[in-house]
């Protein structure tokens, strides 16, 4: 597993916490490590997905994100 940080603007509350997570959650091969308001970070199997791809899951869900590292 990989990890990766990754930045968001447009969250504020915990039901943006909830949100930023559940989606994460959601794609085959990530495990969600932490999600506080601004930032997610998350451990990915690199075979199955792409830390742009996580960041596009996230801007998906109405927020912007990009990769921090
Ligand atoms: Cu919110």
């Amino acid at each position: 597993m990989s990890n990766a940080t990754l930045t968001i603007t447009g969250m504020s509350c915990g039901h943006c916490v909830a949100a930023v997570s559940n989606a994460l959650k959601a794609v085959d091969g990530v495990t969600v490590e932490d999600v506080r308001i601004g930032s997610a970070t998350v451990a990915f199997d690199a075979a199955k997905v792409t830390p742009a791809q996580l960041a596009q899951v996230v801007t998906d869900e109405g927020y912007a994100a990009t990769v921090a590292g």
